[in-house]
Order: C-alpha cells, then structure tokens, then sequence
C-alpha cells in the first residue's frame, strides 16, 4: 500500500529535495511551510508523480499546527512517516551579544515546533502501533561551536528529544531517526545571517553537502526492512571534519 509522508520545511532545502525524492517513490506526500507560492509550485511540479496536498503553518503556534493536521482530508489521514525538517538558526552571536529575537526563534521553532506537529501526528501511529519520525537535528547537536550557543542548544535538544521518542514509542513498533548533517548548501545561512548578501560564503572553497545528499539518506532510511532504524546518523561533506574543521581551496 502507498505510504504518506508528512514533510515540515518542505519550500526549500533538505525540505524540497526530500518532497522530490519521495515523489519519486510515490509516496503520497503532505507538504508544510509559511510561502504559499512554492507550495503551491511544490504542488504543481509533484503531483505528476504522486499525490500531494499542501498545508501552511507556522510550526511556532500550536492552535495553527492543530488546526492544520486535523484539516487533513481522509485519503492522507494516515500518516505513516513524519519528517520533521522544519528549523533555522538566526544570528551567530557570543552569548552576551546575542538577540532574544533571534533566541526566542530558535527555541519556538526547532524544539518547540518539532514538540507541536509531534503531537499532533505521533497519536494515530501509536494508535495504529506503527510509523517512522524522521527528525533532522544536526552535527551542530553533537557539539558546540563559537557562537552557536542557542542554535547547538536547540539540536542538541532535537536530539535528547529523539533518544525520547525512541524509548517511549517502543512498545508500538514505531521507529525513531535521527539525522545530523554538517553544512548544507541551502537557504539556511541566508536565514541565519539575515539575507546578507556574503550569507553563502560559507559554503564556498570546498565542496558542501547538496539538499540532494539528505533527501537520499531520508529515502534510504525510510526503505530500510520493519527490523532496521536507523537511530543517528552524522553526515558530513568529505572537507568538513567538524564544525571547525574544513578544508578549505581558496
Ligand atoms: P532552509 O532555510 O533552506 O529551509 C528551512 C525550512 O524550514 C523552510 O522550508 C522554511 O519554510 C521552514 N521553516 C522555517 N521556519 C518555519 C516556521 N516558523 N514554521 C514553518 N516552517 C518553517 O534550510 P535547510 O533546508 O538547510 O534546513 C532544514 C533543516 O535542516 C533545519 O532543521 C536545519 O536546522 C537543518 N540543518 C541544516 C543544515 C545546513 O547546513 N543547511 C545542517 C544541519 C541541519 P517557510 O519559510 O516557508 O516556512
Ligand atoms: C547547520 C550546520 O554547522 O551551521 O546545522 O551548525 S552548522
């Protein structure tokens, strides 16, 4: 039977590659970001490939988050695999000179965002004593970095929030992953350095992870057999040896 996946972040990045590949696998995909212009042009290109229905929300206010999942027409209801995606870091400041606007987004969105579409959809798999949750932490969960205090903070609480699930979902048989990568070429330094024009230097002189490698490691870690989980997994690009670490050709 066709699978559903519910994909948060979807409009760009990690988020878009995976949609496509999905797609692909035809596997019937619920799509959720804020733009409705690509999830509307997410809805146009994909539905070629497979059944797709779109939902925008902000992943910051529950009563949005609820009212999005409980939307979802009967033919998606089911849903067997939840990829929470969505999540930025804004700022790379020293703690004392940090924002709380940019603090309060970091929390409000990559844990307490992953905490609300959780609840919402995690229910009907414990119900149904099945399901996967796919959550995309971060290397930046496994250490801590020069002025990524709030944003190694929120993935390292993606990543305790994981172990969490794993354990307390494991009586119905429902696998939970973790997947870490390092730098990823996206639209992710745009947002954390605010739309400065140098945002994307970081990804230059050597070549970064593409949005493509992660949406292929979430493919093969939802087609694994029912006895395999991929519990945690960290990628890196080959010049990236941690979060300091990068072999730079300049
Ligand atoms: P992008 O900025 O390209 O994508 C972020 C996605 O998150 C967008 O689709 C955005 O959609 C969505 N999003 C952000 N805020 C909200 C919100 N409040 N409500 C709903 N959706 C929201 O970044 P990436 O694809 O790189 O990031 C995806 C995930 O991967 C994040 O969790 C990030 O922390 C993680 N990651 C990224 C790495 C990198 O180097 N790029 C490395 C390691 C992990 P919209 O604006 O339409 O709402
Ligand atoms: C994103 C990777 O190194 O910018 O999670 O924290 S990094």
């Amino acid at each position: 039977m066709k699978q559903t996946a519910l994909i948060t972040g979807a409009t760009s990045g990690i988020g878009w590659a995976a949609a496509k590949t999905l797609a692909r696998h035809e596997i019937r995909l619920i799509l959720c970001g804020r733009r409705q212009d690509r999830l509307d042009q997410l809805h146009s290109e994909l539905s070629a490939f497979t059944d797709v229905l779109t939902l925008n929300f902000d992943v910051r206010d529950r009563d949005e988050v609820s009212e999005a999942i409980s939307s979802i027409p009967e033919a998606f209801k089911q849903i067997d695999i939840l990829i929470n995606n969505a999540g930025n870091a804004h700022g790379l400041d020293p703690i004392q000179d940090g924002q709380l606007d940019d603090w309060d987004a970091m929390i409000d969105i990559n844990v307490k965002g992953l905490l609300y579409v959780s609840k919402a959809v995690i229910p009907q798999m414990v119900s149904r004593g099945s399901g996967h949750v796919i959550n995309i932490g971060s290397s930046a969960g496994k250490e801590v970095y020069p002025k990524g205090n709030v944003y190694c903070a929120s993935k390292h609480a993606v990543l305790a929030l994981t172990d969490g699930m794993r354990i307390d979902l494991n009586p119905y048989g429902i696998k939970v992953s973790a997947i870490n990568p390092g730098m990823v070429e996206t639209e992710f330094s745009e947002v954390r350095f605010k739309g400065d024009p140098d945002a994307n230097k970081v990804y230059k002189g050597y070549k970064a992870l593409q949005a493509e490698d992660i949406a292929e490691i979430i493919y093969f870690t939802i087609s694994r057999p029912p006895h395999v989980n991929i519990a945690d997994l960290l990628v890196f690009p080959t010049a990236q040896a941690n979060s300091v670490t990068v072999k730079k050709d300049l």
